[in-house]
């Protein structure tokens, strides 16, 4: 109404007032008590509903919860040797004991199921248990662990996710392979991954090869700066500790990848017939910064672009143009065959969604897109690098579907670390965690009702547990670990998550 401008009065009157026949003037003092207020539509979560069979879990990874680092014949691992040498974690703190799972699996299957309600389970087995010198002679003991784990998961209906990798490599490869560097620890890999499927394959059925070579790659072999807004980073590291110069970091990079088809491959000769595999990346997630075609068009370019190292190699079997052009005379070294194991075909994509890595826009240049700063005064989470953005749930596996089209999608990993403290009656109120779930999870949802293929969603994490290079300080999880009595209190945010599996939805 171009050149009238509305009272409140006046609007009332001419809407709802009007409709329900009282007057304006009765209606906006509130005194009447017998007009039946009108009420939204009961917030059952019933429009928000997940795809039927949707799988509901938690995750962890072996070297951050489950202590026992050197019983039954366990091996060193490269997180072993980091964490024990001063001054790398945070405090000091180490995966020792840690949440002490290795001993107390039983009761932690038990609250999965008591407390959360979920029907799956994202666990990693921890490569020197099975083999403690990477290679060469199985610790059975190490197995067994794993067995009676997945035997008390499957007992509760819980269906047990296995990841190969979560980091924790044997010393000895570093030692006799530099790691990663070498293409003979991605083949140890796939040997090792091949036994597992072969020893496992009548109790596990999902297997992820590795978890977030970004971060791993990154972390462990140059030390990585993320971009957290206003212009400022900051600084990651992680076992072994080292800082590759480009092009040696480019083989590690490719090593990662060529492990992960190899293991592929093995895990299909060895793994019983309907055993699926796939992997689990923190694929970098560009968001488009205002949702028209263009935009989304240009956030799609720049998250194939940004991923051209780990994600798209894998899904494509090739390296972008862009990215060998701007590596050069580093890029990797490799062979076509190579590409092809690298593309070997998954029964999914796993990826691990924490936060939108990048705004963008189009742009006119070759590549498509611009990227748009992150404010300085962008909220975020805890952790340092944890930009706050639930679109991002909705891009990631959108993006997935889109350019690669993927026809199964797991979230990995998603989740937050908030300052949880108990309080006197004994209850953990961890409001900004049940915000952050919310949210995303709305955005998840949205996903599945626009028809990407997501299947399931893992919260990171079950347990508060060993947070890295920020020691037991980050707290991610959905249930309350106190680290000297090994106490477990579900946080108010269990209570969230337990609801929304009862109704597959939204709550
Ligand atoms: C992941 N980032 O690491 C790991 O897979 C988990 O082991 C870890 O505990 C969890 O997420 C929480 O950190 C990440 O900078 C590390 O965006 C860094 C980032 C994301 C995930």
């Amino acid at each position: 109404m171009p050149g009238t401008s509305l009272s409140r009065r006046d609007f009332l009157k001419s809407t709802s007032a009007a409709a329900i026949g009282v007057s304006a003037a009765t209606l906006a003092g509130c005194t009447r008590t017998d007009i039946a207020p009108a009420r939204p539509a009961a917030s059952s979560g019933a429009g928000r509903r997940f795809p039927d069979g949707f799988y509901w879990g938690t995750g962890t990874s072996s070297y951050q919860i489950e202590g026992a680092w050197n019983e039954d014949g366990k091996g060193e691992s490269i997180w072993d040797r980091y964490a024990h040498t001063p001054g790398n974690i945070h405090n000091n703190d180490t995966g020792d004991v840690a949440n002490d799972h290795y001993h107390r699996y039983k009761s932690d299957v038990a609250m999965m199921k008591a407390d959360l309600g979920a029907n799956a389970y994202r666990f990693s087995i921890a490569w020197p248990r099975i083999f403690p010198s990477g290679t060469g002679q199985p610790n059975a003991k190490g197995l067994d662990f794993y067995r009676r784990l997945v035997d008390e998961l499957r007992a509760a209906g819980i269906e047990p996710f296995a990841t190969l990798y979560h980091w924790d490599l044997p010393q000895a490869l570093h030692e006799k392979y530099r790691g990663w560097q070498s293409k003979d620890t991605a083949k140890a890999f796939a040997d090792y991954a091949g036994y597992v499927a072969g020893q496992l394959g009548d109790r596990v059925r999902h297997y992820f090869t590795i978890n977030e070579f970004r971060s791993f790659v990154e972390g462990g072999y140059r030390g990585i700066d993320v971009q957290v807004g206003g212009g400022k980073t900051v600084h990651l590291g992680g076992a072994p500790g080292l800082r590759l110069a480009d092009a040696e970091l480019n083989q590690v990079r490719h090593h990662a990848v060529l492990g992960h088809g190899l293991a592929v491959q093995a895990i299909r000769a060895h793994g019983p017939a309907g055993t699926r595999v796939g992997f689990a990346e923190n694929m970098l997630v560009a968001v488009p910064f205002i949702e028209t075609p263009a935009h989304v068009k240009a956030a799609e370019a720049a998250t194939r672009e940004l991923n051209a190292d780990f994600t798209t190699v894998m899904l494509e079997g090739r390296y972008t143009d862009a990215y060998l052009k701007r590596t050069g005379a580093n890029a990797p070294k490799f062979t076509d065959d190579e590409l092809k194991t690298i593309a070997s075909p998954l029964d999914f994509v796993g990826i691990n969604v924490y936060k939108p890595n990048l705004y963008v826009e189009p742009s006119a240049d070759p590549a498509g897109y611009a990227t748009i700063p992150i404010n300085a005064s962008h909220p975020k989470m805890k952790s340092s690098w944890h930009v706050f953005d639930p679109e991002a749930l909705y891009w990631g596996p959108h993006h997935v579907q889109a350019l690669w089209g993927a026809k199964s999608i797991f979230i990995t990993e998603n989740g937050c670390a908030a300052s949880d403290v108990m309080s006197d009656g004994g209850r953990v109120y961890d409001s900004d965690r049940v915000m952050f779930l919310r949210a995303y999870l709305t955005q998840l949802q949205r996903a599945t009702a626009d028809g990407v293929p997501v299947k399931g969603y893992f919260h990171w994490s079950l347990m508060d547990n060993l947070e890295w290079i920020d020691g037991f300080g980050n707290r991610f999880g959905l249930i309350y670990a106190d680290f000297q009595t090994q106490e477990r209190t579900p946080k108010a945010s269990a209570a969230w998550f337990r609801a929304a599996v009862e109704r597959n939805a939204v709550v």
